[in-house]
C-alpha cells in the first residue's frame, strides 16, 4: 500500500469518534449468516459495515447480499408508520386508528361472509415465533381455517418428499460438517453457489478431498462449473432422469440389500416397474445421453459414501415431489442414509424456510409438525392454548388455492405478513386483479411492495436489525437472533403486531406475550413430542451452545446431528420406496408450434426473492438493474434476437419485456429469467397456475413460450 494511502485510512480512522456493534442474522437466505452491524459515527454523518461472525454454519463467512443488507433497512422508503388508505391515496394514521379500522373491517367482514371469509397469507422470512403465533392468531383469534404460506411455493415439494419417504422433513439430514468427506455428490436443480453462496467451502472441501461432484441443471452455472459431471438436463424431466440412474443401480446391482431387507419398504416394485422403461426412453425425455446416465449412476453406486441434494429446479415443477421422491428412492436403496457422510439435503430458501414449517402456518398443521385432522394432535394443542379441541378449525387450502378462493369471492378479507404475492405467485395478473376483489386487505410489510399497494392499511414491521428471535437454519439448526437496533419511527415487530390485533378483537388473553422468549417458550410446550420437537431448546442454551440442531425434546438432550441411524420415522421404522413413472404429469406444459421454447425460472446472487429489499440496496442493485433472459445464440438468430436487446416472452397467459443476454451454456430449447422483477418485467405474468396435486407447488420451472426482438415488433 502507497504512504498516501496509508495516511487517507489512518486519517479515517480518527475521524470516526465512536463505534456500535449490533448482532444479528442475515435477513436473506438458510444459511442464516450470523453477522454485526458496526454503526460508526463520523465527523459529520453515521457510516454501516457489516461484518460476519464466527458460528458453526457459515464459520463468519458472508456473501454480498448480507455484507449490504443493512442498505434497505436504512433505505428512506422504509415504512415508519401505519398507513391507511383514503380515496385511493395513502395517509400516515397513528397505530390506535389504524388497529380500530381493522377490528372494524375484521369484525364485519366475518358477520357479512362468515369466519371462513377472512385468511392470513404468512412467511417463512418471520422468526419461529411470529411464525407460530401467526397460526396461533389464524385459529384462536379469527377462528378461520384459511391460513397458508409463501414456503408452499418454496419447500413443499421437498417437505412432502421427505414426509412420505422417511416419515419426517428436515431439510438436512445430517450437519454440513460432514460434507467435505463424503465422496460422491448429487446436485439436482440446485444453484448453491449464487443461492447460499457461504455454503461453497463445504463442497469445494470435499472435492479437495477427490468427491466426485453430479450437477444436475439445463443450464451452466456457478455450481455446474464446480461439478465433474454436469448433465444437462430438459426442464421438468427430473423425474424420469432419477429413474434412469436407478435403472442402472439396480441392473449393476450398487445396492445395500443388508439395509434394503431391514429397512425399506416397497424395493421389489420399484424394481419391478423399472423393468419396463429403458436409458434410451429416458434419453429422450430427459436430453441427457445414455452414457452419462449411466457414469453418473456408477460413480454414485460405487462409492461408499454419497450425499444428494435437491433444491427448486427439480421441486418446484406440478410432479416435483415425486421427482424428489425418485431421487431418495436412490438414496436408500445404496443404503446412503442414516449413515456417517451420508445423507439427503433438500437445500432450504428462506431464512426460516425450515422453521415456518413446522410450527402452524401450513393449512393442513398444528405446532411442532402436528396434523390440523388428528383428534388426539388437536387435544394436545387446544390444552395448550387454552380453548376447547372443536373450536380449532379444520384444514384449509394452499396459498395459490386461497387466491382461488378470494376470486370466486369465498375469501373476502385477508391479512397478509412479509411476502409479495403479487410479483411471486404464479399466473401473477389473475392474482393482482383478485386481490384487487378483496373487501379488506392488511399488508404488513418493510416497505410499499406491490402488494402493499393493493391494500387497506399497511402495518410498518421491524427488520432483521431489530427483531430478535429463533431462526431454524438450512442444517436444520435453531438459532437465535439477537437482533437490537432501536426500532425506527413507529415500527413494531410482527408478533407485537399479531398481539395488538388479537388484543383489539378482544383476544388479547390468548396473545399476552411480552417478547420473543416468551413465545418460544410456549412454542417449545406446544411443539413437545412432536416430530419437529423444540421443548429441550432454551433462548439461553442457544446462546451457550451456538445453536441447537431439532429434535431435542429435553434439556439434556444435545440434539439430533444425524437423523435416521438406527431407523426412519414411520411407524414401522422403514423408508418408503415408490415406483415413478418417467411422465407423472402428463398433463405437463408441452412445446408446441406456437410455443416452440421452455422457459425456466429463477435466482442471480445479487437478488432476493421478489427483489423488495435488494432493489433498494444500492450495492446490489447495480449488479443487476434490470431482468433479463439467458438465450442460446443459436436460438437467439433463429427468432432475430441480439444479444443485449429487448425480447419480448409471451406465454398463453401472458407477457413481458426483458433484454438478452446470449449464452452457450443454457440448452438451445430452454430460456431462463430470474424472478425479481416486478411490472412488465415480472416472469410469473407467464407461469401457469397448475400446481402439483400432493403438495400444491407451482411449476415455476417450466412453461412454454415464444421469443421476439421487440424491434421487429416494433418495425411490424
Ligand atoms: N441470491 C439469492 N439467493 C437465494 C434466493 C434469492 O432469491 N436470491 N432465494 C432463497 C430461496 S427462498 C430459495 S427457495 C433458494 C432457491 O435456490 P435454488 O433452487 O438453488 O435456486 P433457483 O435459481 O430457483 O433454481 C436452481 C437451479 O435450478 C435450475 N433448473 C431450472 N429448471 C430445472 C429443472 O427442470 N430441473 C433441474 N434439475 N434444474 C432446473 C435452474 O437453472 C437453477 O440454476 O435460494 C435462496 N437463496
Ligand atoms: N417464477 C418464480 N416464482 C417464484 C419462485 C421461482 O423460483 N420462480 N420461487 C418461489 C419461492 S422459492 C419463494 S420463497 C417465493 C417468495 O416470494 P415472496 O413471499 O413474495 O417473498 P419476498 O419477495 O421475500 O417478499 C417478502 C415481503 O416481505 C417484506 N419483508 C421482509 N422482511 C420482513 C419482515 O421481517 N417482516 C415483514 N412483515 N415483512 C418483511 C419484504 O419487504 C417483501 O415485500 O417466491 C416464489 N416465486
Ligand atoms: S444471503 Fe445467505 S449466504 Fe449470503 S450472507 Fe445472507 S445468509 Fe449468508
Ligand atoms: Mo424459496
Amino acid at each position: 500500500m502507497t504512504e498516501l494511502l496509508l495516511k487517507y485510512f489512518r486519517t479515517k480512522q480518527q475521524e470516526v469518534k465512536s463505534e456500535k456493534r449490533y448482532d444479528t442474522q442475515c435477513p436473506f437466505c438458510s444459511m442464516q449468516c450470523k453477522m454485526q452491524l458496526l454503526e460508526q459515527s463520523i465527523v459529520t454523518r453515521k457510516k454501516y459495515v457489516t461484518i460476519g461472525k464466527n458460528n458453526p454454519t457459515s464459520e463468519g463467512r458472508l456473501c454480498m447480499k448480507g455484507m449490504n443488507a443493512h442498505q434497505h433497512s436504512f433505505h428512506n422508503e422504509r415504512l415508519k408508520y401505519p398507513l391507511l388508505k383514503r380515496n385511493g391515496e395513502f395517509v400516515r394514521v397513528s397505530w390506535e386508528e389504524a388497529l380500530e379500522h381493522i377490528k372494524v373491517n375484521f369484525t364485519r367482514i366475518q358477520a357479512e361472509d362468515g369466519l371462513n371469509a377472512l385468511a392470513v397469507y404468512g412467511s417463512a422470512s418471520i422468526t419461529n415465533e411470529e411464525a407460530y403465533l401467526l397460526g396461533k392468531f389464524a385459529r384462536v383469534a379469527l377462528k378461520t381455517r384459511y391460513i397458508d404460506y409463501n414456503g408452499r411455493l418454496c419447500m413443499s415439494a421437498a417437505a412432502s418428499a421427505a414426509s412420505q419417504t422417511f416419515g419426517i422433513d428436515r431439510g438436512f439430514t445430517n450437519s454440513l460438517q460432514e460434507i467435505p468427506f463424503t465422496r460422491c455428490i448429487i446436485l439436482a436443480g440446485t444453484n448453491i453457489a449464487e443461492c447460499q453462496p457461504t455454503i461453497m467451502p463445504y463442497f469445494e472441501k470435499a472435492k479437495e478431498n477427490g468427491a466426485y461432484i453430479i450437477a444436475i441443471d439445463p443450464r451452466e452455472t456457478a455450481t455446474t462449473k464446480m461439478a465433474d459431471l454436469h448433465l444437462k438436463i430438459k426442464p421438468g424431466t427430473d423425474a424420469a432422469l432419477a429413474n434412469g440412474l436407478l435403472k442402472v443401480i439396480i441392473e449393476e446391482n450398487y445396492l445395500d440389500h443388508t439395509f434394503i431387507n431391514e429397512r425399506v419398504k416397497n424395493f421389489k416394485e420399484v424394481k419391478q416397474h423399472l423393468s419396463s422403461t429403458n436409458l434410451l426412453e429416458i434419453e429422450e425425455i430427459t436430453g441427457v445421453p445414455k452414457e452419462q446416465i449411466q457414469k453418473a449412476a456408477r460413480k454414485f453406486g460405487k462409492e461408499e459414501t454419497g450425499m444428494i441434494f435437491t433444491a427448486r429446479g427439480v421441486e418446484q415443477h406440478t410432479d416435483g415431489s415425486i421427482a424428489v421422491r425418485n431421487f431418495l428412492n436412490i438414496l436408500v436403496s445404496t443404503g446412503k442414509i442414516g449413515k456417517q457422510n451420508c445423507g439427503f439435503g433438500a437445500i432450504t430458501g428462506q431464512g426460516n424456510g425450515q422453521g415456518a414449517r413446522e410450527h402452524g402456518q401450513k393449512a393442513d398443521q398444528l405446532p411442532g409438525y402436528r396434523s390440523i385432522e388428528n383428534e388426539e394432535h388437536r387435544a394436545y394443542i387446544a390444552s395448550v392454548w387454552g380453548v376447547e379441541k372443536d373450536e380449532i378449525p379444520g384444514k384449509g387450502v394452499s396459498a395459490f388455492e386461497m387466491m382461488e378462493k378470494i376470486n370466486d369471492g369465498e375469501i373476502t378479507g385477508m391479512f397478509l405478513m412479509c411476502s409479495n404475492p403479487v410479483v411471486s405467485n404464479p399466473n401473477a395478473l389473475f392474482v393482482k386483479k383478485a386481490l384487487q376483489k378483496l373487501k379488506f386487505l392488511v399488508a404488513v410489510d418493510l416497505f410499499v411492495s406491490e402488494t402493499a399497494k393493493l391494500a387497506d392499511v399497511i402495518l410498518p414491521a421491524s427488520s432483521y436489525l431489530e427483531d430478535e428471535g429463533t431462526m431454524t437454519n438450512v442444517e436444520g439448526r435453531v438459532t437465535l437472533r439477537e437482533a437490537s437496533y432501536p426500532c425506527p419511527g413507529e415500527v413494531k415487530h410482527d408478533w407485537q403486531i399479531i398481539c395488538e390485533i388479537a388484543r383489539v378483537l378482544g383476544k388479547g388473553d390468548y396473545f399476552n406475550f411480552s417478547s420473543a422468549e416468551d413465545i418460544f417458550n410456549e412454542l417449545r410446550v406446544a411443539s413437545r413430542g412432536g416430530k419437529a420437537d423444540y421443548y429441550g431448546i432454551t433462548y439461553d442454551r442457544l446462546r451457550k451452545e451456538e445453536g441447537i440442531l431439532w429434535p431435542c425434546p429435553d434439556l439434556e438432550h444435545k440434539g439430533t446431528t444425524r437423523l435416521f441411524e438406527t431407523s426412519f420415522s414411520h411407524p414401522d421404522g422403514r423408508a418408503e420406496m415408490v415406483a415413478v413413472p418417467n411422465r407423472p404429469d402428463p398433463a405437463k406444459e408441452q412445446l408446441s408450434v406456437e410455443y416452440p421454447l421452455y422457459l425456466t425460472t429463477g435466482r442471480v446472487m445479487a437478488h432476493y426473492l421478489t427483489g423488495v429489499q435488494t432493489r433498494k440496496s444500492p450495492a446490489l442493485a447495480a449488479r443487476n438493474v434490470e431482468s433479463f433472459v439467458e438465450i442460446h445464440p443459436v436460438t437467439a438468430k433463429k427468432y432475430g434476437i441480439e444479444d443485449r436487446s429487448l425480447v419480448r416472452i409471451e406465454s398463453k397467459r401472458g407477457s413481458i419485456v426483458v433484454r438478452s443476454i446470449w449464452s452457450e451454456t443454457i440448452r438451445q430449447d430452454t430460456v431462463f429469467v430470474p424472478f425479481h422483477w416486478a411490472d412488465t418485467q415480472n416472469v410469473n405474468l407467464l407461469v401457469s397456475q397448475d400446481l402439483d396435486p400432493i403438495c400444491k407447488m407451482p411449476g415455476f420451472k417450466l412453461s412454454a413460450v415464444k421469443v421476439n426482438s421487440v424491434m421487429d415488433l416494433y418495425a411490424q
